[in-house]
């Protein structure tokens, strides 16, 4: 595995040299961050981004994300347009030598809490679900903001996306995922980048719009429309382990297996209830997910790819992007690095 950390660009108050520091890190995980989603992205920009990461020591192993216009969720006439810009940046990324694209098929809200700084007993904080509240919440009144709304999208543009997706079934957003991947993942395979799914985040439908990576049948579903070692997924044990009926080790080790895992995400959650959790510290005694049993599917298949920590809570003060901050992260990487090589050097034995 190649240990990676997530980085948002020159704005990121995380400077690489610190990044760099952390024992055992190898790659940074980041994006452009300027270009309006829909744009193709050049080739100046991508390689000036290139350039500033491997000065600091590291390479990027990983884009995340290259977001998908909505109008290609939804299927709309518009969508040919957005899906020749996609396949310039596919180029574009792969000229550049990027190995792997994250990104996702959630209509309208990437990841979504309902609370990003939630007190855990031990002074820290983090990132929380709890369904009972996000059911109480109407978007579209916008009376609650959550993570990436406000600044997403002004209220008439969601109003006019909501309507929209009201013919958006689940078969539907699985028709048009099916058109984006015929028309990409040939361009992924000639560029030689492996795509990378994220799954939804959470595993469920949340205000009425549909969600469809969401546990190993559809990831199976997914990874059969497209057979290609370049239609792969981004395995992440806090978004498929939110919901308890997933046993994520043992899903990572399935597909692992069948060579379609081009991304890791670890991180750990502690189930609050059928479909609530906590975001906790990476080590397993503080969650629900066994950070170990991941490691050992990771060492089962000898997975070579990219895995960084997803979130980490707020400790020692820090502030900052909630989920994003230097030291928890840290903590995760060395931590996973560690079960790791015990893990490798036990099965030389
Ligand atoms: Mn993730």
């Amino acid at each position: 595995m190649e240990m990676s950390f997530r980085w948002y660009g020159k704005s990121d108050s995380i400077p690489l040299e610190y990044i760099r520091q952390i024992p055992g890190m190898k790659g940074i995980v980041t994006a452009i961050y300027d270009i309006p989603v829909g744009e193709a992205w050049p080739l100046e920009k991508i390689m000036e981004l290139k350039k500033t990461v491997e000065e600091h020591g590291m390479r990027i192993s990983v884009i995340e994300s290259v977001p998908v216009h909505e109008d290609i969720k939804i299927g709309l006439p518009t969508r040919d347009k957005y899906i020749e810009n996609y396949k310039t940046t596919i180029r574009n990324l792969g000229k550049a030598g990027i190995p792997v694209v994250c990104y996702n098929f959630m209509p309208v809200f990437d990841w979504t809490r309902s609370q990003l700084d939630y007190q855990l007993p031990d002074g820290s904080t983090a990132l929380i679900y709890e369904e009972e509240i996000v059911q109480k919440m109407d978007p579209l009144t916008g009376e609650i903001s959550l993570p990436g709304w406000d600044t997403s999208y002004k209220k008439e543009e969601l109003h006019e996306l909501f309507d929209h997706y009201k013919n958006v079934d689940e078969e539907k957003l699985w028709e048009n995922l099916e058109y984006f991947l015929n028309e990409i993942i040939p361009v992924a395979e000639e560029a030689d980048v492996k795509m990378a799914i994220h799954p939804d985040d959470p595993p469920w439908g949340i205000f009425g719009l549909p969600r469809i990576i969401t546990n190993k049948e559809s990831l199976e579903r997914f990874i059969s429309i497209y057979d290609s070692p370049y239609n792969g997924l981004t395995m992440c044990s806090g978004s498929l382990g939110a919901d308890p009926d997933n046993d994520f080790p043992e899903m990572l080790r399935y597909f692992g297996k069948k060579g379609r895992v081009n991304f890791v995400h670890a991180r750990n959650i502690k189930h609050t209830g059928p479909k609530s959790f906590q975001e906790s510290a990476h080590v397993s005694e503080y969650g629900s997910l066994d950070m170990y049993e991941i490691i050992r599917a990771m060492k089962d298949f000898d997975y070579t790819g990219p895995i960084r920590p997803d979130h980490g809570r707020m400790i020692w003060g820090e502030t900052g992007k909630p989920g994003y901050g230097l030291y928890d992260r840290a903590l995760g990487a060395t931590y996973l690095i560690g079960l790791w090589e015990a893990e490798v050097k036990n099965r030389q034995r």
